[in-house]
């Protein structure tokens, strides 16, 4: 048998431009069963990234014993990769699970019953809403429940409370990708396909590593490269990643350097002439402002701000000139380091600027991470309202608030919605006494974490976490809820290529956890939130009557459910929005007649000044917007906040690793892949190592402005002058630093700062310096 942790992608199947990718079923069970013995196999699809693998989870005996990939999903045609093989169901049922709700009594969490968790929570909202309104309540949710239960939250947050302060860790995930995308085209969703990949001249991949954390979709690209007329790669990376040393041409960026690439590649097309004018004459606006900020950015210049050669700066613009159909897809490199919503933009701008849209091979994979990132979005459970509704637009407020029967003053739409840095700021200083984390782990994954940690223990702070385990967060909480997860609950979820599928509840949850869903009802019911009639605001028993709800908050808009159903969706393939009487079939790609959703009346957002943040306001939205263009949008470069100096003199980055999930609630707990990567490390050029004085395994101290962090070094290809650590690595299986142990949490040094207009916190660049500790070897 393959051993799937060490071949991480599976053997390749090749084939070639415009063929159909074989299919290939990857399974594993447990290792005392046979396929035969299984007594169900019930469908499903994968929650440990953003590519939405079709799958059935194997059933033995009430027990998931193991999984299969979907051959007839168009998303993986069968394949999965290590995470979705060995992480899902064994990261679900390790005895560490939560099974009771805890309530903090002296200090300490004790064991209760649901009753009194529920109580206490509701006693606390009821008496701050009394006393202080609503702007004392936040909700911090996540990128990994399903579509239902984001849309129970929305309501409550946004018709039940009247808050503005709700948010996902999808702001620490997508934030950009969806501000992009409205920025450019009026309304987020993605333009491309997957399918894209089957079609292209050539893939750009910016600040993504997809080999490790898209692996199937890596495998489809793989198997491009083996086949015949292969397309040709681009690899925007400050490490040398599996995807840079496939490329034909890798171009190293200096973290935090961004922008002035993208401004460099696009000059590069206008004075080549590698541009499409019918299409920018017909379809788009502002090309002449765009023009004016790339003028200076000459190959040479670029080379001198990002650290790469200019003549490679003029190869990767040459391969985009010269390929009829490019695939790009964008992720954390560019989102969550400097420029980033302005540097996305410049992938649509490439994109717009060859007319390079909406046909097959030529998509924008503006990406998301997270499973279910795209529904928190389009539920409105994050900053936006449900539907891609504008905030700024009264006649969408008055929508919403017919569909849900309130009146339209409750939602609050008098400011932009609150991001989830600001709700942390609100209770540090106190003014949010109430806040409700689901299915997200701050204190491991937000930025500059001695502040988190001094935040959620707050006196002032009444914390609620909802959980599958017991999280660093949960051990802040006032009361955790015990939750039911993947394969234990029923709901659906949307992935990057907007495809829509529904996974079923295989097995009971462990003792008295509950659904996410159920928990939000429940709270809902007790707090007796009503409609404008005296009816229950929330009259749901269960997800198909959350989905049936969701459908209608999304009639006419971008992304219309109506036409799906959960019997469809219990079909063969998942299937991709909008879907409705005029797309029986679903919708392959956006924008195909070159028609944007920019119309006042209909766009998502009116847009910002990429500089600044500030919002461009209907007024002069309407002054300048030709309905159905797209935008050009541009920012000239300047160098980033924290750079290198005397004192911190390396860059530091973080990021992922193909063998763990995050915080590793579910991928620390399967034996197979915790093995494969059981500690942190910190990556450093052989040169860096050598001016150190340290090899492979010495201990070393990395020091930013924020904290310390004591981790063993790792000799790998990356840029001299940058560092690089994982940020899987919290404190749930080790001391703490509160507790005397080794600080090792890669956000200890990580800096409160955010992208201008996506709010999405700056992960990927921050300065630090290094010692090595003296007479350590490998931890
Ligand atoms: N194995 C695994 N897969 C995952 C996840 C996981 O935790 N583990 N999480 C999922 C989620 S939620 C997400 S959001 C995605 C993230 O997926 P990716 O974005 O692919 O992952 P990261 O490792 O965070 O960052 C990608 C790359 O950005 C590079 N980088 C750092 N700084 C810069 C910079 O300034 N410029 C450029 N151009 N590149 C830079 C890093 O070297 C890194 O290789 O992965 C998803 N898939
Ligand atoms: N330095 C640095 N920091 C980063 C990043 C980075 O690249 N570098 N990446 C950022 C990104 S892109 C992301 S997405 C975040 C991820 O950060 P987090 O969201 O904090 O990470 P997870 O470990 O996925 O946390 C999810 C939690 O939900 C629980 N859970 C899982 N399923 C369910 C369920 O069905 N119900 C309930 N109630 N709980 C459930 C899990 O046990 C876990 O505790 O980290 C961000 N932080
Ligand atoms: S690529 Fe993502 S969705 Fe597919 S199996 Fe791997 S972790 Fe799961
Ligand atoms: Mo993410």
């Amino acid at each position: 048998m393959v051993d799937r942790i060490a071949d991480i992608w599976g053997a390749r199947t090749p084939y070639a431009q415009g063929g159909r990718w074989p299919d290939r079923v990857d399974m594993v069970l447990q290792a005392d069963i046979e396929a035969g013995e299984v007594d169900e196999w019930v469908q499903s699809a994968c929650v440990l990234c953003s590519n939405g693998c079709g799958c059935d989870i194997a059933v033995k005996d009430g027990r998931m014993v193991g999984i299969r990939g979907r051959a007839t999903d168009r998303v993986n045609h069968g394949r999965l990769g290590p995470k979705g093989l060995f992480g899902s169901w064994q990261g679900m049922q390790h005895q560490d699970r939560l099974t009771r709700p805890l309530i903090r009594e002296n200090g300490r969490l004790v064991d209760t019953d649901w009753d009194t968790a529920m109580e206490r929570i509701v006693a606390r909202s009821k008496e701050l809403l009394a006393s202080k309104g609503p702007l004392s309540h936040g909700f911090y949710t996540s990128g990994q429940l399903f579509l239902e239960e984001y849309y129970a939250l929305g309501i409550i947050g946004k018709a039940g409370i009247g808050t503005p302060h709700m948010d996902g860790n999808t702001r620490l995930c997508t934030a950009t990708a969806a501000a992009s995308l409205k920025e450019s085209f009026g309304a987020d969703g993605q333009p491309g396909s997957y399918a894209d990949i089957d079609e292209c001249d050539a893939v750009f991949l910016y600040g993504h590593n997809m080999a490790e954390t898209q692996t199937v979709l890596w495998s489809r690209l793989l198997d491009r490269l083996s086949g015949p007329n292969p397309p040709r790669l681009v690899c925007v990376d400050p490490r040398e990643t599996e995807v840079a040393r496939a490329a034909e041409v890798h171009l190293p960026v200096r973290p935090g350097t961004n922008l002035a690439l993208m401004n460099g590649l696009i000059r590069e097309l206008f004075v080549n002439g590698w541009i499409d004018q019918d299409y920018i004459d017909a379809h788009t606006l502002n090309v002449g402002q765009l023009r004016g900020v790339v003028d200076k950015w000459t190959p040479e210049r670029v080379a001198e701000v990002c650290g790469v050669e200019a003549s490679d700066v003029r190869r990767a613009a040459a391969i985009f000139g010269a390929s009829e159909r490019v695939l790009s897809t964008v992720l954390q490199g560019f989102y969550q380091s400097a420029h980033a919503t302005a540097s996305a933009c410049q992938v649509n701008n490439l994109h717009l600027l060859r007319g390079q849209l909406g046909r097959p091979g030529c998509g924008i994979l503006q990406m998301n991470g997270q499973p279910t990132a795209q529904n928190n979005r389009e539920c409105g459970a994050d900053g936006d309202l449900p539907g891609f509704r504008n905030w700024e637009n009264p006649e969408h407020v008055k929508e919403l608030a017919r569909i849900w029967n309130i009146d339209p003053s409750v939602i609050p739409d008098w400011s932009p919605p609150t991001h989830a840095m600001q709700i942390f700021r609100y209770a540090e200083q106190g003014s949010v006494g109430f806040l409700w984390i689901s299915a997200t782990n701050p204190a491991v994954s937000m930025p500059q974490l001695a502040r988190i940690r001094d935040i959620l223990r707050k006196e002032s702070l009444f914390l609620v976490v909802q959980d599958i385990y017991l999280s660093e967060t949960a051990q802040y909480a006032d009361v955790v809820l015990p939750c039911a997860g993947w394969g234990e609950k029923t709901g659906t979820f949307t992935n990057v290529d907007r495809t829509v599928h529904l996974s079923e509840k295989a097995v009971d949850p462990p003792g008295e956890a509950r659904s996410d869903l159920d928990v939000f009802l429940d709270y809902a019911r007790r707090m007796d939130f009503r409609d404008k009639d005296g009816g229950p605001l929330l009259d749901w028993t269960g997800p198909q009557d959350g989905f049936e709800a969701w459908k209608e908050c999304t009639r006419g808009r971008p992304c219309d459910y109506t036409g799906l159903s959960y019997e469809l969706l219990r079909g063969a393939s998942g299937v991709q929005w909008p879907y409705n009487d005029e797309h029986r079939e679903g919708t392959e790609r956006l924008y195909t007649d070159g028609h944007f959703p920019t119309d006042p009346a209909y766009c998502e957002s009116f847009g910002h000044d990429l500089l600044t943040g500030a919002t461009v306001g209907s007024t002069t939205y309407k002054a300048s917007v030709q309905s159905g263009k797209a935008w050009f949008k541009a920012l000239d470069y300047t160098p980033p906040h924290e750079e290198p100096d005397e004192d911190y003199p390396f860059r530091y980055t973080t990021g992922r690793t193909v063998y763990h999930f995050h915080t590793r609630t579910k991928t620390g707990r399967s034996k197979p892949l915790n093995d494969a990567a059981p500690a942190p490390w910190l990556e450093m050029s052989r040169e860096d190592a050598g001016k150190l004085g340290v090899a492979e395994g010495d201990m070393v101290r990395v020091a930013s402005r924020r904290g310390t962090l004591e981790l063993p070094v790792r000799v790998a290809d990356i840029r001299p002058g940058c560092v690089f650590a994982p940020f899987h690595y919290g404190y749930w299986d080790t001391a703490g630093p509160d507790e005397g142990g080794r600080p090792r949490a890669a956000n200890e040094l990580t800096l409160t700062e955010w992208d201008p207009v996506s709010k999405q916190p700056v992960f990927k660049n921050a300065a630090v310096r290094l010692e090595k500790i003296p007479g350590q070897g490998p931890a």
